[in-house]
């Protein structure tokens, strides 16, 4: 039962809040996302973030990582610029030349992680927290502070609530709520009906279908919101639009089957539905 005060959001609606480029538009004008993971056998989902975050429209989108993984993530996409970090200071320079950041896609939870994690939070930037970001916020290892979008699936959000992934599941709209009043941050709840919380706003999102349930998924969706932030749009209609074009992108790359639908297969439609 959907709650009277939730808000259905619809993707062509968000759309037309989108300013077109001017004539004389430059990379400065649409922000630097910095995307920070990619611990050892992870290094894809930090590739995946910064690949959605360029398709979305981002001026320049930089990677910390491994510096084992920064070879390949060059190889794949060449636009995207990654460094690799050993420590907080080496993140240092990154941080502050970034808008946005989008912290957790295959971040792990290894000190590694806690360094670079610590040194993001304390930078003040505007962050999208996603994946193992969200972990280490639940085990307490950073303290949440404003300019947050938390973006977990339910095991996150129940690791983040200390209750049962089939509590947050039992009453999806009260779970999302309740993540909202602990962190006082803009909250997306993925899963089958993804919802966005806000200050005054529980919004309601239908697009996205079984197919998307394959790794990588969520670590796209880190990347979109991130770029959409980063071009200067508010964090409750980053999270509401890039929830709809996430979702929206993947039914369109469904059409040729939900079997077998890959993370990657997204970029592409997410740059044809932003025009
Ligand atoms: P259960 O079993 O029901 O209690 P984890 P992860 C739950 C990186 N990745 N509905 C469910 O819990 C990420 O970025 C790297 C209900 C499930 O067992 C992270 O850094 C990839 N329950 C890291 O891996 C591709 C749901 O959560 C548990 C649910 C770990 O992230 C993969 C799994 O969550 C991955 O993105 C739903 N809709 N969704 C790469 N290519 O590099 C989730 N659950 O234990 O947090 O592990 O999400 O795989
Ligand atoms: P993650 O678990 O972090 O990889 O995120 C998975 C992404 O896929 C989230 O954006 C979910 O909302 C989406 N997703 C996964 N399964 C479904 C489903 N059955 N219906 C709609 N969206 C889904
Ligand atoms: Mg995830």
């Amino acid at each position: 039962q959907v709650p009277a005060d939730c808000h259905r959001l619809e993707l062509e609606a968000l759309l037309d809040d989108l300013v077109p480029r001017p004539a004389t538009a430059h990379k400065g004008l649409y922000g630097t996302v910095l995307v920070v993971g990619g611990d050892y056998g992870m290094a894809g989902a930090a590739a995946l973030a910064a690949e959605a975050a360029l398709r979305c429209g981002a001026g320049l989108v930089r990677v910390a990582t491994r510096p084992e993984h920064v070879a390949a993530l060059v190889a794949r996409t060449p636009e995207v610029m990654p460094r690799g970090v050993e420590s907080g200071e080496e993140l240092q320079p990154l941080l502050e030349a970034a808008d946005v950041l989008v912290v957790g896609p295959g971040l792990g939870q290894s000190p590694w992680a806690q360094y670079l994690l610590q040194a993001a939070v304390a930078s003040g930037k505007p962050m999208v927290l996603d994946a193992d970001g969200l972990n280490l916020l639940a085990a307490q290892a950073v303290q949440p502070r404003p300019g947050m979008i938390l973006t977990p699936h339910p095991g996150e959000a129940a690791r983040l609530l200390g209750i049962s992934t089939a509590a947050v599941q039992a009453d999806r709209f009260a779970a999302a709520r309740a993540l909202q009043d602990k962190f006082g941050a803009v909250v997306v709840l993925k899963g089958n009906g993804s919802l966005v919380a806000g200050d005054d706003a529980l919004l309601l999102s239908d697009y996205g279908n079984p197919g998307m349930a394959s790794g990588g998924m969520g670590d796209v969706l880190s990347g979109v919101i991130g770029s959409l932030l980063a071009q200067g749009m508010a964090p409750l209609q980053s999270a509401a639009l890039g929830v709809c074009l996430h979702g929206a992108a993947a039914d369109i790359a469904a059409e040729e089957g939900q079997r077998g639908l890959a993370a990657s297969d997204l970029a592409p439609v997410l740059r044809e539905l932003l025009g």
